[in-house]
């Protein structure tokens, strides 16, 4: 089960140069880690970020040219992408443009890759099936000894006749303290804003926000999430779960304090950061005393409690951000299969507010398996829950390989091109722009839960519900809504100012969508993003 590559070796072979890409990531952890760990081997490494993460807008044909343009003069013996769903159409066009400029190796890597390794094939030379950092390490030794690379362990490969050669899977990475902590010079980086590349060194110099991962994995496997596959496809391959050291941590964050001097807040990437009590209590004393900015988390509405939150809070968690995806306990368990009862996801809330730290709930909405009974549960518990919050609501998305997936695919509910590699969702999901998009039906409840979320009473929103008024002039209180939502914005923002901690939405457009916009606004924070939020 051991790693049989040692990470830290020189490469075996002659230098390579190396181009990595990420998309709508400049923070793409996979890429910060892959780019120090080449690079001590010996390679020459450039790393490309297309674009920034909640910049939902297509790429246009100058960014592609831009980026094929940069991989033609760099020449790289090797081009390796880190690919989600929602980008494999691009990377598959950036891929055949770049192989027929310079013919690199092109390896392909990240959660669509793993999902959809065959497909990936038509495009990619090799598809890495779980973690990179050893298969990178090895590739690279074979590609410099000009040896064959289509038998690597944890990679699918195509033969010289085109078929598919499915290579046994590769153990999982045991100590993570072995990758090395991100890169954050502005060295070989290079960043693609709107149609023009970025001043790097002049864009980290600007972050407020800096983004870390400390664990790999999640002890849950929801329904419409990557653990939900990747976990049973790590069966065997030792322990899923895995956490760096403190002390590895806090060294990168040292770094990223360094030479990030108007960093205002840490974000930990963690998909649920609950680590047992003794990293916890060295971590939160050690941060508090080396790091000290505010830092916020997600977590798990069952996994909060009063001593973690205590102890976070004083080591300066301001927010933490919980999936609760909907108010109906039967939706949260027959369909996300996730078992929080409603009671628990009320006690979460109410600790961390006790504790004054923020709350940035997520829901997802147009759910086919919903009834309306469920959606009123929703509504209730919107209305029930401690104000104010920041209210993340997405439309379902169905992401290839997952179990949620799989089952709206065989219910007939959505057809193979809704599956997002195609449908593609992302890129204009959380736009601002999406009230135009929405029909009368989704409105009605959009409105009802945008007023349950902005403290009306219940009895209020549930007699308009049931007016014809409400109904007939959905579209009008859709608009108000959208005025209700950008002065509460605005009075929060101003709460936060004056409690002198960070914003969230601000926090992540002064870091996202700092420099030039497009010439349609449709820049949009992550967060608090119902249909009603105005771009920011
Ligand atoms: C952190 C995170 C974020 C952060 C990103 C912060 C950052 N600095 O990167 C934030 C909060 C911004 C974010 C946002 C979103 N995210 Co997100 N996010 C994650 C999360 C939790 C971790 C990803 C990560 O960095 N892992 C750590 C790195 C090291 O691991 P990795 O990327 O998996 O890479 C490993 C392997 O895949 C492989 N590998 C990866 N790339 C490559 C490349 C090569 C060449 C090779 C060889 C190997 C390789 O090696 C790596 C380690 O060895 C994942 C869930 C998960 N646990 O994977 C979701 C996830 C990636 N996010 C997802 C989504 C959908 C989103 C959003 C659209 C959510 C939303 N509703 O808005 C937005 C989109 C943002 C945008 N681009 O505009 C989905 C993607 C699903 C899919 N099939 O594509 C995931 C999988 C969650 C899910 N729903 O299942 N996200
Ligand atoms: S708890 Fe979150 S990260 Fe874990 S499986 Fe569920 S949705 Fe995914």
């Amino acid at each position: 089960m051991n790693e049989t590559v040692a990470l830290d070796a020189r490469a075996a072979g002659r230098p390579l140069r190396i181009v990595l890409v990420a998309f709508y990531n400049y923070q793409a952890h996979a890429i910060r880690m892959f780019h120090p760990l080449l690079r001590a081997r010996g390679h020459d490494v450039h790393s490309i970020f297309f674009k920034n993460y909640f910049t939902y807008n297509v790429p246009s044909q100058k960014d592609e040219d831009l980026v094929v343009d940069l991989v033609t003069r760099l020449k790289p013996d090797l081009v390796g992408m880190s690919v989600w769903s929602t980008y494999y159409q691009l990377a598959a066009r950036l891929t055949r443009r770049i192989k027929a400029a310079v013919d690199p190796v092109v390896i392909w890597g990240g959660i669509h890759a793993q999902t959809r390794p065959e497909e990936c094939l038509a495009d990619a030379d090799l598809v890495c099936q779980s973690e990179g950092e050893a298969v990178l390490a090895e590739l690279t030794d074979r590609l410099g000894l000009g040896r064959d690379y289509r038998d690597i362990q944890g990679c699918w490969a195509k033969s010289d006749d085109g078929a598919v050669i499915r290579n046994p899977p590769r153990p999982l990475l045991q100590n993570l303290d072995l990758v090395p902590p991100a890169d954050l010079s502005s060295e070989n980086k290079y960043y693609l804003g709107f149609d023009q590349w970025r001043d790097v060194p002049a864009w980290d110099a600007e972050a407020v926000s800096y983004d870390v991962m400390a664990v790999r994995g999640c002890p849950f496997q929801c329904t419409f999430c990557i653990h939900n596959f990747t976990r049973k496809d790590a069966e065997g391959l030792g322990t899923y779960i895995r956490r760096r050291s403190v002390d590895h941590v806090l060294r990168e964050l040292r770094e990223a304090v360094a030479t990030r001097p108007k960093l205002r807040t840490i974000a930990f990437s963690d998909d649920i950061f609950a680590p047992a009590r003794p990293w916890l209590e060295e971590f939160c004393e050690r941060y508090k005393k080396e790091i000290g900015l505010p830092f916020i988390v997600f977590n798990f509405p069952g996994m909060v409690d009063d001593r973690r939150v205590a102890l976070m809070r004083d080591a300066g968690l301001w927010c933490t951000t919980l999936g609760i995806q909907s108010g109906s306990e039967r939706i949260r368990r027959e369909c996300y299969g996730r078992e929080t009862t409603t009671q628990t996801i009320l006690d979460a809330c109410r600790t961390l507010k006790r504790h004054g730290v923020g709350v940035n709930l997520d829901f997802i909405g147009d759910n086919p398996y919903e009834t309306d009974d469920d959606r009123l549960e929703t509504l209730d518990l919107l209305c029930a829950l401690p104000k104010p919050f920041y209210f993340n609501y997405f439309s379902l998305t169905y992401f290839p390989g997952v179990d949620l997936t799989e089952r709206a695919l065989k219910d007939g509910l959505i057809r193979d091109d809704e599956v997002e590699h195609v449908a593609q969702k992302g890129y204009h999901l959380w736009g601002g722009h999406l009230m135009g998009t929405r029909s009368d039906e989704q409105l009605y409840w959009d409105v009802a839960f945008g007023m349950a979320v902005h403290g009306f009473p219940r009895a209020f929103i549930r007699g308009l519900m049931k007016t014809d008024a409400f109904r007939r002039n959905i579209r009008t209180f859709a608009r108000q809504m959208r005025r209700v939502r950008t002065i509460a914005r605005a009075k929060g923002r101003l709460v936060d100012y004056v409690a002198r901690r960070p914003n969230l939405v601000y926090q992540f457009w002064a870091d996202t969508n700092r420099a030039e916009m497009p010439a349609e606004a449709v820049l949009q924070a992550n967060f608090d993003n119902s249909p009603f939020s105005q771009p920011v």
